[in-house]
């Protein structure tokens, strides 16, 4: 097994979030839809089937890494590349050139901002362990950003919006823009290590608290 990344520690998977959302178990409409808007001349509105059939299907084994280091290793997704999505959909939007930055939004409330070269690295899954995504894990379809902290990856996805600037999300102050795993850009202000070292001292509590199963 390759080397887990600076400062986190292995741990099982279990639904995860901050508790004003991982405690809301969204209700799954029978048709889902992903709305896509923001700065576009043609606001849209997919189901969910014909968004993911905007793509290859892919499979990928990739570990979850929450900023409070802890990660998940070995998940097997199964998606589309946001990549091919939004190829799809820039011509039928009609982008605006200045886009940088893309907002998810899950049925929960949770949302969360990725650069936009970032988030080309993502994937839309509907699949995990082959079999459909878990309620717990995000049903009826997630974002999956294996190289930056779990907060991007945003479960229970409804809503993309296109923006020129970055939106600071659910999680606020303590998001970092770029949430790069390999960077540990864990959150601004403090470096990684210095944050690493807050989260594990506090984990078991953490853990208790917003592991809701
Ligand atoms: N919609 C939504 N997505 C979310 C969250 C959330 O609370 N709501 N929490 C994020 C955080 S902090 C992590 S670590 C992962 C956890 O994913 P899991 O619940 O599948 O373990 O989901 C991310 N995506
Ligand atoms: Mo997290």
């Amino acid at each position: 097994m390759p080397g887990l990344p600076a400062g986190q520690t292995t741990a099982p998977l279990r639904r995860f979030g901050l508790p004003v959302f991982a405690a809301v178990r969204p209700n799954i409409p029978a048709r889902p839809t992903v709305t896509v808007t923001g700065a576009v001349r043609h606001p849209t509105q997919l189901e969910v089937a014909d968004l993911l059939s905007a793509g290859d299907r892919v499979d990928r084994v990739a570990d979850l890494h929450c900023v409070t280091a802890w990660t998940a290793t070995g998940l097997h997704w199964s998606g589309v590349r946001f990549a091919e999505v939004h190829q799809r959909l820039a011509s039928l939007l009609d982008l605006h050139p200045a886009v940088a930055w893309v907002t998810f939004s899950g049925l929960d409330g949770y949302r969360s901002c990725l650069r936009l070269d970032d988030a080309l690295g993502a994937l839309l899954v509907d699949r995990l362990g082959d079999a459909p995504l878990p309620a717990d894990h995000g049903a009826p379809l997630r974002l999956v950003a294996p190289a930056h902290y779990g907060y991007k990856s945003v479960k229970h996805l409804y809503a993309i919006e296109y923006r020129r600037a970055y939106d600071p999300g659910s999680a606020g102050w303590l998001a970092h823009r770029r949430a790069r795993v390999a960077h540990e850009e864990r959150s601004p202000l403090l470096p990684g290590w210095v944050w690493r070292q807050v989260w594990r001292r506090i984990q078991p509590a953490v853990r208790r608290r917003y592991a809701t199963h």
